[in-house]
């Protein structure tokens, strides 16, 4: 007898394998997707729904660990549906049953496209925003794009190098860097934002943390609104979204850029992470922003140490399965060079891989400074994960 695993992404090689003994593709992915392994945390729990999870959890067929007040369950997402079940015989306390049902919920099929003011973004295969940083002081390209005809040349070879987005931005976030007035961010970003929407056609989105600026920028046509600190910063900011109907990137951030590198201590950096974006997604959808409006960003190098950003890549999962499409930033950023070595003019190389890491993990959006690179590597990672094994 042979045994064979079925390594790597199991649902897809589990449809293979099902498909190439007979079964009809539909079938055979309907039948896979419950392969999925899933690992969830659960927290904080009491002592009723304890020992009710470690009950059911048993009944289902899945691992079960539990500790004072959290459990950590892990299986397969067929068995999870199960735990999930209405069982009147041995029903699971409300919020426990309600907790796992809108968990499963999220992780239906990851959204193909992005609905901004204009139009909708296909994700079905990866996304380039090129950074157009409108800064005297940015820490990799400060001063570069300055003036208007210089961005719309940068934005030029951006598009023919296959961009799908522009994200112009007036303010520079490095820890350190001066926050420019709202009259000089505005001076900075109204021009280019005019000039990309007449002379590029690329939906354009603008970094800010601002509801002045953004709405400004959405009034000369720019349909994305990109927040650093997830709607967080101004009060005004979720509103100026809903009114436009306006595509909106909440990322995740801890403080204010001059105080979040004191603010990047966790235990579990990517559960935490996903909570904290769950949240400021949640506070978006109450202020009546739809849902296909929100692209989710774990905010690499804000908040984090090195380390952390190297394991939000790996476990970026834990972001992806809120049900968003998921969109990262790595151009040039510090965790780069302490993995490589390279100073930050050298890290385009580092930026692509990063890109294809993010890629592989589920991310759909990638925000960098030198497009080619990172389109290059990311047509390489779409075809991998497009391939459906040469006809198997
Ligand atoms: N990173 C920066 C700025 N905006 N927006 C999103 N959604 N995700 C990011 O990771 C992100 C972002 C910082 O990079 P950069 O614009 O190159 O530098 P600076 O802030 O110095 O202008």
């Amino acid at each position: 007898m042979r045994v064979t695993a079925l390594a790597g992404d199991v649902p897809a090689a589990l449809a293979s394998a099902l498909e190439a003994r007979g079964l009809d593709r539909l079938h055979a992915e309907a039948l896979a997707a419950g392969g999925a392994p899933v690992a969830l945390v659960l927290e904080p729990l009491d002592e009723p729904e304890t020992s009710a999870l470690m009950r059911g959890a048993a009944r289902a067929g899945l691992d079960c660990h539990t500790g004072e007040g959290w459990a950590v369950v892990a299986g397969t997402l067929a068995r999870l549906g199960g735990l999930a079940r209405p069982d009147p015989a041995a029903p699971l306390p409300e919020r426990l049953g309600l907790a796992l049902g809108r968990f499963l919920q999220g992780r239906q099929e990851a959204p193909q496209a992005w609905r901004t003011a204009r139009r909708s973004i296909p994700l079905d295969r990866s996304c380039i925003v090129g950074i157009v940083n409108v800064t005297p002081d940015s820490f990799s390209d400060g001063g570069r794009h300055l003036a208007p005809d210089d961005a719309l040349a940068g934005a030029q070879r951006m598009r023919e190098a296959g961009a799908g987005v522009l994200d112009v931005g007036g303010e520079s976030t490095r820890p350190g860097a001066e926050r420019p007035d709202e009259a000089e961010e505005l001076r900075r970003v109204l021009p280019v934002v005019r000039a990309l929407v007449a002379e590029i056609g690329l939906p354009v989105s603008v970094d800010t943390r601002r509801s002045r600026v953004a709405q400004a920028a959405l009034e000369a046509g720019a349909e994305i609104v990109n927040d650093v600190s997830g709607l967080a910063a101004d009060p005004r900011m979720a509103e100026v979204v809903r009114a436009a109907g306006a595509g909106v990137v909440l990322m995740h951030m801890r403080g204010e850029p001059h105080t979040m590198d004191g603010l990047a201590v966790y235990r579990d950096v990517a559960g935490e992470v996903a909570a904290e974006l769950a949240e400021r997604r949640d506070r978006a959808l109450a202020c009546g922003i739809a849902p296909e409006q929100v692209v989710l960003d774990p905010g690499l190098g804000f908040a984090k140490a090195p380390a952390h950003n190297l394991a939000l890549l790996d476990r970026l999962g834990a972001v992806v399965a809120l049900g968003h499409p998921v969109m990262v930033g790595p151009s040039r950023k510090r965790f780069l060079g302490a993995a490589t070595g390279q100073p930050v003019d050298r890290r385009d190389a580092a930026t692509a891989a990063a890109c294809v890491a993010a890629r592989m993990r589920g991310a759909r959006l990638f925000r960098v400074h030198d497009v080619a690179a990172a389109r290059e590597a990311l047509a390489v990672a779409d075809a991998v994960l497009g391939n459906d094994g040469g006809g198997a």
